[in-house]
């Protein structure tokens, strides 16, 4: 069985690490990607690691992950609160979905309160700083692990 994970970032990501740091830390989105990939190799999963501020490069890349992946890891910024299209696109694919969020969403407005991509994703993590991410590889890998048994 495959051990592919796509990890997907939604709009202004590529911020991350140079505006905002009492929200969203001081960790790049680079640093980030470079924590996943070597956490993805002691787990053994290979990893697509992308981020776009384009809704539709993210769902593009949902039906590739339905091709081959067998869990989607993503932050899917502001289109959590606002894309059924992203939502849709999660629903078609069979795999691990896992909702990551940097902050508490919960602890901030009450927009951010409201989640399409939840009514899809297996687990939901959120204010964990970027940690959450690897959180995220860590379940996919456990629930790939449990399938083998
Ligand atoms: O907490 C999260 O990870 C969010 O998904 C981040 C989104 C926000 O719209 C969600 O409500 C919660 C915003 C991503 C913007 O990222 C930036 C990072 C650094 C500087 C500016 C923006």
């Amino acid at each position: 069985m495959s051990r592919l994970v796509y990890l997907l970032n939604g709009p202004n990501l590529n911020l991350l690490g140079k505006r905002q740091p009492h929200i969203y830390g001081h960790e790049t989105l680079a640093d980030v990607e470079r924590d996943c990939r070597a956490l993805a190799g002691e787990l053994a999963l290979e990893l697509r690691f992308h981020q776009s501020n384009r809704e539709y490069e993210l769902i593009d890349w949902i039906h590739e992950a339905r091709e081959t992946a067998v869990g989607i890891v993503m932050n899917p910024a502001a289109f959590t609160h606002t894309s059924v299209a992203i939502l849709d696109a999660l629903n078609t694919f069979e795999g691990t979905v896992i909702e990551v969020h940097i902050s508490n969403v919960h602890k901030r407005e009450e927009f951010r309160h409201h989640s399409f991509v939840s009514k899809r994703a297996d687990g939901v993590i959120a204010g964990f700083g970027t940690q959450g991410y690897l959180l995220g590889l860590h379940r996919v890998a456990k629930l790939l692990d449990e399938k083998k048994g």
